[in-house]
């Protein structure tokens, strides 16, 4: 039990700034009290799920939503917060320019905007100490023809190079995939072996981040992890949760199994080692809950599911396998899943020092009717869209 404590205890998840601002859908974005509205205040909410989590060290970062004039001023907020930032996220998908692709348009001059945006982005992470940039392209199209499949892989494929050779000591990036929207016939990332691909001819900085609502109904996620472990390309996850499309729902809340079964083939495959280097990060919208609250829930899902892993017997697993005892093999992982480990998280907690319950502690604590007095006034956060 003892290393799966020390497992547990030096888990990373990392929350996305944006999680803390309004959100919605095309319908609506509800507003709610005590909304961020810059960077700063983002930081501060963020600080809070670490403080009742303990494993909650950083918060990605979206540029323009968290566009400062001194990031380095801002880093040094995080600390005094006790967080740092994580991984600097680009925008290449809100501006007029590029209604018929980023990276991939077929005008030179639209391409040349957007790959200043990711180069920005770079000095970005030189200014916030950040060593990884993650790249989601919304690039694609609506109808058959409306443009040269093979030639944007061509265009993508000179924007990603540029990019990677501007990339410093230990910086890396992360290409994130999507199957659709807001395209609709093909999309130029849709899947996890474009990805991939791109990736490996790009080199080792280049790594493949899988976003758990990106991928199309029935998809078999925890093979994708799987394999891309085994390749060294797991870069990090988008941890969020749906019931039908890019949903962006509290991870685990759709399907608790499904995470369980990606976060065992994550500690199978060595990924829960710091040297393996992938990124746990949360990528969410709290459309019509609390959002604090909601991240809080959100980190102990991921906690719960990684304990769970942890707590397969793997020697008894092994040898099911190995004899071909399929339904032995599967009662061993079962019985993992079926395991309830919240009182070893709460021991856990209060092992370190924190509140058994997290939930309870920040219910407790008033920061929400702080935030919700003091932030009156000026533009609540949110995706700007
Ligand atoms: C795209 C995406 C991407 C982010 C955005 C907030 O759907 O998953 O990771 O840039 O959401
Ligand atoms: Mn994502």
């Amino acid at each position: 039990m003892t290393d799966i404590k020390a497992a547990l205890r030096a888990q990373h998840i990392e929350t996305p700034s944006w999680a803390y601002g309004n959100s919605g859908t095309r319908f609506k974005v509800f507003a709610q009290k005590g909304v961020p509205r810059d960077p700063y205040e983002k930081l501060a909410d963020a600080a809070q799920v670490h403080a009742h989590t303990g494993i909650a060290p950083t918060v990605a970062l979206h540029i323009p939503w968290d566009k400062v004039d001194d990031y380095a001023d801002l880093a040094s907020h995080a600390r005094d917060l006790g967080v740092g930032i994580g991984a600097i996220n680009s925008n290449v998908f809100q501006d007029d320019d590029y209604m018929l692709g980023s990276v991939t348009h077929p005008s030179a001059r639209v391409r040349r905007k957007a790959t200043g945006h990711l180069l920005e982005c770079v000095d970005i992470m030189d200014a916030t100490g950040s060593d990884t940039l993650k790249l989601w392209f919304s690039d694609g199209i609506n109808y058959p023809g409306q443009d040269d499949l093979r030639a944007r892989q061509d265009r993508l494929a000179e924007s990603l190079a540029e990019v990677y050779d501007r990339l410093g000591e230990g910086q890396r990036f992360l290409l994130e995939y999507k199957l659709f929207e807001p395209a609709f016939y093909a999309t130029d990332v849709p899947d996890w072996g474009t990805a991939y691909a791109h990736c490996v001819k790009l080199g080792p900085k280049a790594q493949v981040v899988v976003d758990t609502g990106h991928h199309a109904p029935g998809t078999n996620i925890e093979f994708i992890v799987a394999f891309l472990l085994r390749e060294g390309k797991l870069g990090g996850f988008d941890f969020n949760s749906r019931f039908y499309a890019d949903d962006d729902l509290m991870v685990g809340a759709a399907d608790p199994f499904q995470l369980f079964r990606i976060m065992f083939e994550v500690v199978r495959g060595g990924g829960l080692e710091a040297e393996t280097g992938v990124a746990f990060m949360l990528d969410q919208c709290h459309n019509i809950e609390p959002k604090i609250p909601g991240q809080i829930r959100s980190v102990m899902n991921v906690q719960e599911a990684t304990a769970k892993a942890l707590l397969v017997d793997r020697e008894a697993l092994a040898a099911a396998q190995s004899e071909g005892d399929v339904l032995g093999a599967n009662a061993v992982f079962m019985d993992a899943y079926n395991t309830d480990v919240r009182p070893l998280l709460a021991e856990l907690r209060e092992e370190s020092g924190l509140a058994p319950d997290p939930m309870a502690a920040y219910a407790t604590s008033g920061y929400f009717e702080k935030i919700a007095a003091e932030r009156v006034g000026g533009n609540q956060a949110g995706w700007g869209a």
